[in-house]
């Protein structure tokens, strides 16, 4: 302890960081399982960010305008429930830090969004935080610009670890973020120089400042246990108009006797007898879970500065135009518009008698010409593929580092970047994003789907050239795999529409599904319209319906999804002539159609004897539908490069080969 610090009747800066040291490395323990060197490293960082720049209130967690901080660096949890129980958020009670761990606990793992207030984003994968961040730090000044600044003005912090900075998202995500030159974007590198295996330099010898500073950052280095310096560095980050880096170097289980700087303190409880020695060397006489009161007094006071930052903010948007304050209201619930259906039905109701030939992706194209006008805060975007995805109407405009008006995205060629930005965005909240690539490139991006999933946000991926179908560009470009491996995942919404109609009907689902992603997997080629008869109702929110049905008993059932469709439908008129009544199913969301009751599920699939699926991908997943002694024709192989048509003909797709497959099965 410093004389001034001595000197000093209320808590200090070193007392309230070893407060965060003690609970972390005290719940670590008690749990038996987790990371204490992160936190006790970098609790110096943070508490110098919380007690003198982050604007947040702990009495309103979703407050729009709150700064957001994110810990890229999942894996020090403790860090995050020791400041969010320090600052005094609801449910985060010592009891919590308690149960670190435990099942049931509001103190999982890793930092689950949701699980408690003050969570912005599920971390632990790394390097996805540091991304998310970017499209926080995106949507806050594409907000800005929508709302003017006294109404949205505030940054995005992340704790980012030697991982994070290791991992490949993180170039995709630092590479945007200095081409938006996203200002609002600061963060923090815990640098420790060790990861699990050791000392960094086992694996990495970047020159992190330059890397960043080679994609246009402002960057920084200090002492990551000096607060003044840490506090001097942020400062002058925020004041710049580039995003910021600013390496802290810290020692990793900073207070650990015998463990500080080596990997022993990342990921194992330091035991009882290095406890006791980082309490008498960090001068923490206190029990476990026992923060003196003029220490916790210290930290509530630092949590109660935003509630008057907030009131203030709340007067002004109470002062907006009535239009305006419901707009940006509604926006920020994810509420959508009144009255969006219906310019999506006259949609439906006009293709259905038009019935025109188009491939889904430009279906959907024409759908979100419709769907944007309506619902102004969808922001769309591409990874370079914008021409081919069909993400961008006529009205878009694409925003830049000296505009961000705009509602449009150009990704750049960043799949996984982009999907973790849309995830940040869809966390920022008040933005509903949807992003394209090629379906076969979902694999890039699969990480981010994944949380999208997980976390139960609304992103929307876009994903075209769903099949063999694309032709020419051969088997690096047709996914075979891809539609099964995104059904097995959980709470994730597959769509592959027949036609224009589908297409609209699974926009709308995927627009109306606000805690679950979705994935609209889409044709390059063209596919007749088949439902020319206009239905009000969203058939496809059953997930599948019956299509066109025998015309006497049904004898057998063709079930396919999107461009097969229209296969089936050719394969059905055969049947029926050679006296085989055949109903057409079409299951455009094999995940909505398993939520239907099973008299519902059992009357669209018709008897199992004669059941033939018909989908241009492999058959995992489709025994579910047609029962292990269905019938099945798809693929079996990786595809080729060649016309559409013939890849068809060559690898057995066709309406003959329904026709056959079911004939063999009666
Ligand atoms: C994508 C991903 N790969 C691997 C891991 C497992 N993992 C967790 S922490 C870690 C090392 C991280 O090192 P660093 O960020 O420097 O953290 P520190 O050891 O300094 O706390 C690894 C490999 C992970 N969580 N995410
Ligand atoms: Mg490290």
């Amino acid at each position: 302890m410093t004389l001034a610090e001595a000197l000093d009747p209320t808590a200090t800066h070193t007392d309230m960081a070893n407060a965060i040291r003690a609970l972390s490395m005290d719940a670590v323990q008690k749990a038996n399982s987790g990371h204490p060197g992160m936190p006790m490293g970098a609790a110096d960082v943070a508490t110098v960010l919380f007690t003198r720049h982050l604007k947040f209130d702990p009495s309103a967690p979703d407050w729009p305008d709150r700064d957001r901080f994110v810990l890229s660096a999942g894996h020090g949890s403790m860090l995050l429930y020791s400041l969010l129980h320090l600052t005094g958020y609801a449910g985060m009670d010592i009891d919590q830090l308690k149960a670190f761990r435990q099942l049931g606990s509001h103190t999982a793992g890793h930092p689950e969004y949701g699980h408690a207030a003050g969570i912005e984003t599920t971390t632990g994968p790394l390097g996805q935080g540091l991304a998310n961040a970017v499209g926080m730090a995106l949507a806050e000044r594409m907000l800005a610009a929508r709302y003017g600044s006294r109404i949205v003005d505030h940054y995005t912090y992340v704790l980012a670890g030697d991982g994070c900075l290791m991992e490949g998202i993180s170039h995709e995500a630092v590479s945007l973020a200095g081409h938006l030159r996203l200002s609002r974007l600061i963060v923090l590198f815990d640098d420790n120089g060790i990861t699990i295996d050791g000392k960094t330099e086992l694996s990495v010898h970047d020159n992190q400042l330059m890397r960043f500073e080679a994609s246009g950052w402002h960057v920084a280095r200090v002492d990551g246990h000096d607060p003044a310096a840490i506090d001097a560095a942020i400062t002058t980050a925020r004041a710049d108009d580039r995003p910021s880096l600013i390496a802290c170097r810290t020692v990793i289980g900073y207070g650990a006797p015998t463990k500080a700087g080596s990997e022993k303190t990342h990921g194992a409880p330091l035991g009882e007898d290095e406890i006791a020695g980082a309490r008498k060397k960090l001068g923490w006489p206190y029990p476990p879970f026992e923060i003196p009161d003029e220490i916790l007094a210290a930290w509530r006071a630092v949590g109660a500065r935003g509630e008057a930052v907030r009131a203030d903010w709340e007067g002004r948007v109470a002062a907006l135009d009535n239009d305006v304050r419901s707009e940006f209201e509604r926006t920020a619930a994810g509420d959508l518009p009144l009255g969006w259906e219906a310019a999506l039905d006259e949609f439906k109701a006009a293709m259905s008698s038009e019935a025109p030939k188009l491939a889904t992706r430009v279906a959907s194209q024409k759908v979100l010409e419709v769907l944007t006008a309506a619902v102004p805060e969808m922001v769309g975007g591409s990874a370079d593929l914008t021409g081919s995805n069909g993400t961008r109407t006529s009205r878009h405009v694409a925003v830049t580092r000296d505009d961000f008006s705009g509602g449009y995205v150009n990704y750049g060629v960043r799949e996984h970047g982009m999907a973790a930005a849309m995830n940040g965005i869809a966390l920022h909240g008040g933005l509903i994003p949807y992003g394209g690539t090629f379906l076969v490139f979902t694999d890039y991006c699969r990480p981010s789907i994944r949380l999208s999933a997980l976390m139960g946000k609304r992103v929307i991926y876009v994903m075209t050239h769903d099949s063999i179908g694309l032709g020419e560009d051969g088997p690096t470009h047709q996914p075979v795999e891809h539609l099964a491996s995104l059904r097995a995942m959980p709470n994730l919404l597959v769509f592959r529409p027949a036609d224009v109609v589908e297409t609209a009907e699974c926009w709308a689902l995927a627009l109306k599904h606000d805690n679950t992603p979705s994935i609209l997997a889409l044709t390059r080629q063209g596919v007749p319209t088949l439902r020319t008869e206009h239905t009000a109702e969203n058939l496809c929110a059953r997930g599948g319906y019956v299509l066109a049905e025998a015309s006497g008993k049904r004898k057998a059932t063709l079930i396919a999804t999107g461009s097969e469709a229209e296969i089936a439908m050719a394969a059905r008129a055969q049947l029926e002539g050679d006296g085989i009544p055949t109903a057409v199913v079409s299951m455009p969301c094999f995940e909505l159609f398993a939520q239907q009751d099973k008299s519902y599920r059992n009357a669209v699939l018709g008897p199992k004897s004669v059941r033939v699926g018909v989908e241009a991908a492999v058959r995992l997943g489709w025994d579910a539908l047609i029962c292990s002694d269905g019938g099945f024709v798809g693929m079996d192989s990786f595809g080729a490069s060649a016309p559409a048509g013939k890849l068809y003909e060559h690898f057995g797709i066709t309406a003959d080969a329904v026709v056959a497959e079911t004939k063999s099965k009666l």
